[in-house]
């Protein structure tokens, strides 16, 4: 994925809340459970061709960067994706996705 925009993104891919968290931290906290390539030990995060190191739970994009995630889904379901910048999901940046 590209950010064309002029303002940084994230993606994030969970188990949908049954009650959305109130703020960018309350959905980082989330996230640290429920993102749905962790605990994947396989999944690897690249942003501009540079690797990131460790644990990740969000792939965040200044503008013009490219990330390349790839992981093997270790459940199935539909997941919600979405952007937890200030404004953005409640703006309607979100999706879903579903692991079959
Ligand atoms: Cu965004």
């Amino acid at each position: 994925m590209t950010n064309t925009g002029k303002v940084v993104h994230e993606l994030h891919a969970y188990n949908t809340p049954k009650v959305a968290p109130k703020d960018e931290a309350g959905w980082d906290a989330y996230m640290q459970k429920n993102t749905i390539w962790l605990p994947s030990k396989d999944a690897t995060l690249t942003i501009n061709g540079k690797a990131k190191k460790g644990s990740f739970f969000e792939v965040e994009l200044q503008p013009g960067e490219k990330g390349v995630l790839i992981f093997t889904p270790t459940k199935k379901g539909t997941f919600e994706l979405a952007c937890h910048k200030p404004s953005h999901y409640e703006g309607g940046m979100k999706g879903t996705v579903t692991v079959k």
